[in-house]
């Protein structure tokens, strides 16, 4: 059994800014599925792409890997030789943890974890980077820079995979995916009190950008094939492709 988030049950005084420490990483993967709707699909569906995507003799990257649950959907789906996996995330909590939980699977693939800030990282000779809802932790000047630095890394015909929560343009309607998207977590058995500690904690820490915000900085670093492949709520998927050299 995993255990359970109740980290935001109980009144807090002093709401700090939401952090990656050692109590979040504790409860991640139960955290994770309650409060993301569609993961374990995307998780899925990041193992399908892998399959079509990795090239041989390449490095995939999994940024923001937490407790690497699509570093594992990745190896698993692996199907050419010489691949290697680079995880890198900043939090040294979810590095420790990420390392347990990835030594429990039998893997001919090698995986680096890594601590780091992915803003920080050369990318290189690269078929597939997974961003899994990490971009929207950055600060939104550094953005254009991450994805400019990753398209570069990345080899004719490589992918990059973009999970992140949207804001839509229309008010209207990004305010019925927000409702929505509280009743998906009271469903999940989350108390207002929860929904709404949590909500307050993430404000200063998660910048949610459009869909269209996201396609155009993605067209201007250089990506030919760009699209959402995957939304539920305000919780979504995009997939850009780096053309293939003529
Ligand atoms: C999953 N991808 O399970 N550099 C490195 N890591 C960072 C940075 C940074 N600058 N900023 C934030 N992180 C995972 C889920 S969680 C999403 C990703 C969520 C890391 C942060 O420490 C955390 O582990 C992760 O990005 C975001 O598929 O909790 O909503």
């Amino acid at each position: 059994m995993q255990p359970t988030d109740h980290i935001f049950a109980a009144p807090i005084a002093q709401l700090g800014d939401f952090c990656f420490d050692e109590k979040v990483a504790a409860v991640f993967p139960d955290m994770i599925k309650r409060s993301v709707p569609g993961y374990s699909n995307i998780i899925a569906a990041i193992g399908m792409m892998t399959a079509r995507f990795a090239q041989p003799n390449s490095q995939l990257y999994d940024l923001g890997c937490s407790l690497g649950a699509a570093t594992q959907e990745m190896r698993r789906n692996i199907n050419q030789p010489g691949c290697h996996i680079i995880a890198v995330d900043n939090s040294s909590a979810m590095i420790a943890r990420a390392t347990e939980h990835l030594d429990g699977f039998k893997s001919e693939v090698p995986v680096t974890l890594t601590e780091a800030d992915i803003c920080e990282l050369k990318i290189q000779n690269a078929s597939v980077v997974v961003l899994n809802f990490t971009m929207q932790f950055i600060d939104p000047a550094k953005r254009e820079a991450l994805l400019s630095n990753i398209y570069q890394g990345l080899n004719p015909g490589g992918v990059l995979i973009l999970s992140e929560k949207f804001i839509s343009a229309n008010d209207t309607v990004n305010e019925l995916l927000i409702d929505l998207y509280h009743d998906f977590k009271r469903a999940n058995g989350y108390s207002e009190l929860e929904v709404s500690q949590k909500r307050t904690a993430l404000e200063n820490v998660l910048r949610p950008d459009t869909p269209e915000q996201h396609k155009a900085r993605l067209a201007k670093v250089g990506f030919s094939h760009i699209d959402l492949w995957y939304q539920c709520f305000n919780f979504g998927s995009m997939v850009a492709i780096k053309g293939s050299a003529k």
